[in-house]
């Protein structure tokens, strides 16, 4: 299947960090001449308009930037559905995890159920009653799910996106709250680090798999780098100890290519400035080959 890949460089949901050069720096990693070598026809249609912070007012500490992250996943959104409707796969590379608002909005349009597979070290559940920093890339996972301030909410003019019982998270290590209880009430399946310890990532892809495939016609994948291990992905804006190695997050990306069930996938929150020669961009790249199902033999 053709691939369109769409740059959001966004930081606005994460606090001017450097994350807004992700896409770059993903892209200087050779993304594009590395799924043309296997065999994909790649359309890049370069980055969304996104407006720098310094220029604008903190209107809500609770929701930074919201109008300004609404409108920007808006067109998001649009952009991604557009895509699809062109019989294409989009591929969203960040920018900060707020834009899962508007990629998740474009794809879950043109399903009537789609399933959602969430890579990160947070859980990404709060709103802007729970959140302890006021940074929208917190909320994302809760917003698809219909939780928060209804100009996220509303994103193409359609809640819920996702149903909690197609959603799983992977690498789940950092959770406030507000996220505990929401997981709690909505049965969400969360593997965490000691799940993916004790059960190994073959067996909870495996169980991931079934959540996400059950009763759908499409599935998203969402990974946030800092999933991984901040070793194998040191940049990252909030990393956080005792991540995925570099082989558990290959594994789960060739099991779902293995699957063959993914219909969009966004990479996010790649953050050069605190890099190491653009080292999680590489691991970035990496992951989206096996996603697209790159092999050995
Ligand atoms: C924290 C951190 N849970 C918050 N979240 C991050 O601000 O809501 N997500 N870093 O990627
Ligand atoms: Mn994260
Ligand atoms: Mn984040
Ligand atoms: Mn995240």
């Amino acid at each position: 299947k053709p691939i369109t890949v769409i740059g959001v460089p966004m930081d606005l949901g994460a606090g001017r960090r450097g994350v807004d050069m992700g896409p770059s720096a993903i892209r200087y990693a050779m993304l594009k001449e590395k799924l043309v070598q296997l065999g994909f026809e790649v359309e890049d249609v370069g980055n969304l308009h996104v407006p720098t912070p310094e220029a604008y007012q903190v209107v809500d500490p609770k929701l930074k930037y919201l109008e300004e992250i609404a409108s920007v996943c808006e067109t998001l959104g649009k952009t991604v559905s557009e895509a699809v409707e062109r019989g294409r796969f989009p591929l969203v590379l960040g920018g900060d995890h707020s834009i899962a608002i508007g990629t998740i909005a474009g794809a879950a349009k043109h399903r009537e159920r789609l399933g959602l597979i969430w890579f990160d070290a947070h859980g990404d559940l709060n709103t802007g009653e729970t959140t302890p920093s006021g940074n929208i890339h917190g909320m994302p996972l809760a917003v698809s799910l219909g939780y928060g301030h209804p100009a996220l909410v509303n994103c193409l003019g359609f809640t819920p996106k996702v149903l909690p019982e197609n959603v799983v998270l992977i690498g789940i290590r950092d959770l406030d709250e507000g996220e505990r209880n929401l997981i709690r009430q909505l049965g969400i399946r969360v593997f965490t680090m000691h799940d993916i310890d004790r059960m190994g990532m073959g067996a909870v892809m495996e169980e991931a798999l079934s959540i996400v495939t059950r009763g759908t016609d499409g599935v998203h994948l969402s990974l946030d780098l800092d999933g991984l291990d901040p070793k194998d992905a040191p940049g990252v804006g909030t990393p956080v100890e005792g991540g995925l190695t570099y082989r558990e997050s290959h594994l789960a990306m060739e099991m779902l290519a293995e699957a063959n069930v993914l219909t969009s996938a966004e990479f996010v929150e790649v953050n050069p400035i605190l890099d190491n020669g653009n080292r999680t961009a590489k691991v970035a790249v990496a992951l989206i080959e096996s996603a697209f199902g790159k092999q050995v033999l």
